[in-house]
């Protein structure tokens, strides 16, 4: 068993990192403007087994988070979780507007078109840590948002 496969596809609608039970798919990074100093990453991720996303770093970022987005009284609010549950066998759909991954302190701005490297940890339910190294793509749309690309055709 190896202990991390690393899957890098950078076709915009195919990205997808696969380390042992954990499927990433369809990630992307919000392009940034000069100045800005945080965003988003944003994706689909499955653990065949469960378990938990617990970190995330970048190099392109000083500080990375697990942020939950919520309506609170009328107003977004966004907030760092220690953790995010993968239940087994379930997409768990990090999107605008709801979960993500925060990349704070930024070094520099993020163009569309660029790629960042981004590590997630996921523990799994034994407690054993599954690291997944990923290279994703800056744009300002998810993937999926984008006509014309049938998904149906990447089935892991
Ligand atoms: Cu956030």
């Amino acid at each position: 068993m190896k202990p991390k496969i690393i899957a890098i596809l950078l076709a915009l609608s195919c990205a997808a990192a696969q380390a042992q039970n954990v499927l990433v798919k369809d990630a992307w990074v919000r392009a940034t403007v000069p100045g800005q100093q945080a965003t988003g990453a944003f994706m689909k991720i499955s653990s065949k087994d469960g378990g938990k996303l617990v970190s995330a770093s970048s190099t392109v970022a000083g500080v990375v988070q697990v942020h939950e987005m919520k309506l609170v009284d009328g107003v977004m609010k966004m907030r760092a979780v220690d953790a995010l549950d993968l239940p087994a066998g379930k997409t768990v759909e990090l999107k605008p507007g709801g979960y993500h991954v925060m990349l704070l302190d930024l070094k520099a701005p993020l163009e569309i078109g660029a790629v960042v490297p981004l590590n997630l940890v996921v523990k799994n339910a034994k407690g054993g840590e599954t690291r997944i190294d990923m290279k994703v793509k800056v744009t300002n749309a998810a993937p999926a948002d984008a006509p014309a690309m049938d998904h149906s055709a990447h089935k892991p």
